[in-house]
């Protein structure tokens, strides 16, 4: 029996979880969990499965659930959540939080030698050289979520690092891939909270329609394999049936495909290297998907994709002004407060405008996010 902490249960990777792991009830166990202001959400997890510890944001949360589930210990705000991802009986920690606020958890977690499955792509783009020295330091797993680097490790397996040519990622395009620069201009937040392919979180959403979705993965894919940004390529593939390949070295491509169902990598990364049977995964049946097309991906149409390139190559504070930059003008997007391309605008005057520090440490790395939201906030909040 593996025990797992989930951080995030109530969001959209979290939620999912929960179902594989319900499903595999003969493997796999949830011990401790978090999750966020969502408390009725939350309460019907909690009637439906016994955990040992929970952590949510406020303390007054966490005082009233105690009278409904005093079996249960609850845990509150940035002190919980590293309580849950340390939870001693814990053999792996899902980190399915969404942005920033996930760097710490992780940390922890690795620390407490506990393998960790990553759905939040932020603390591998912000943090990646921190996790990747912890991670070789403690002598634990990182088995990412994120359907692309799942295909990606499963391309991988049996073969040697040495052998690998490229990584090609693929990406659907986002809400917008039909649309030209200039029709962006007007685009509304209901239009691209619509994904043509995968059902995900708002805040993901938007990414994959400004395609900075795809430039956090390619930072992603360069620290979980430690493949050159030269190496990895982004090829639109509208369909989202094949998640991501590898070329190799002799010329051959392995390729991963599958349903955009984010339980099958999911589940991968819970079981790894096993494939137990599951029968709520959503099965692709291959003669039914016709065609599958590719094309290259187009830097121009998607700046926000090579400014990620620029930004991962030059390292240093880059990265954290990048993701705190596009988190703060997400959100000032879906509170309807500035247009879909001033989320591109805020981003690059971000990137530009603060001065650029080689060697970060976690400190400079918590100062420079919040110097990045301020500089957000201050241009976009008007
Ligand atoms: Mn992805």
């Amino acid at each position: 029996m593996k025990n797992i902490a989930v951080l995030g249960i109530t969001g959209s990777i979290g939620l999912q979880t929960f179902e594989v792991i319900k499903e595999l009830n003969n493997e796999l166990r949830i011990i401790a969990i978090s999750a966020g202001n969502n408390i009725d959400l939350l309460k019907e997890i909690l009637d439906d499965y016994f955990v040992e510890m929970v952590c949510v944001r406020s303390g007054s949360d966490a005082y009233q659930l105690k009278q409904i589930y005093p079996k249960i210990e609850f845990v509150f705000g940035d002190e919980g959540l590293i309580k849950v991802a340390t939870y001693s009986k814990a053999d792996l920690v899902v980190n399915a939080l969404v942005g920033f606020v996930g760097l710490r958890p992780t940390l922890a977690a690795i620390k407490a030698k506990k393998d960790v499955a990553l759905a939040n792509k932020e603390t591998l783009v912000v943090g990646g050289r921190l996790v990747k020295d912890a991670i070789a330091e403690y002598k634990v797993k990182l088995l990412p979520i994120d359907s692309e680097h799942s295909a990606i490790l499963q391309a991988l397996q049996g073969n040697e690092h040495s052998s690998i040519s490229k990584l090609i990622i693929t990406a659907s395009g986002g809400s917008f891939r039909d649309k030209t620069r200039d029709q962006l201009k007007e685009v509304s937040k209901e239009q691209a909270l619509k994904h043509p392919n995968w059902s995900m979180g708002a805040k993901i959403t938007i990414d994959s329609a400004t395609m900075m979705n795809k430039g956090l993965e390619v930072i992603e894919a360069h620290w979980l394999f430690d493949v050159d940004f030269d190496d990895i390529e982004v090829i639109m593939h509208p369909e989202s049936i094949i998640h991501s390949m590898v070329e190799f070295k002799d010329g051959a491509i392995i390729a991963q495909l599958g349903t955009p169902d984010m339980r099958i990598p999911i589940q991968y990364a819970l079981c790894y290297p096993k494939r137990p049977y599951s029968k709520i995964n959503s099965r692709l049946d291959i003669t039914k998907v016709g065609s599958l097309n590719f094309k290259a991906s187009d830097h121009h149409r998607f700046p926000l994709l090579r400014l990620a390139y620029e930004v991962g190559r030059l390292q240093g504070n880059l990265p954290t002004i990048m993701n705190a930059a596009n988190e703060e003008a997400v959100s000032l997007f879906l509170a309807d407060k500035i247009k879909f391309l001033q989320i591109e605008d805020l981003i690059m005057q971000a990137c530009s405008e603060i001065p650029f520090v080689a060697e970060v440490d976690i400190e400079d790395i918590f100062y420079y996010d919040k110097i990045a939201r301020q500089l957000v906030q201050q241009k976009g909040g008007y």
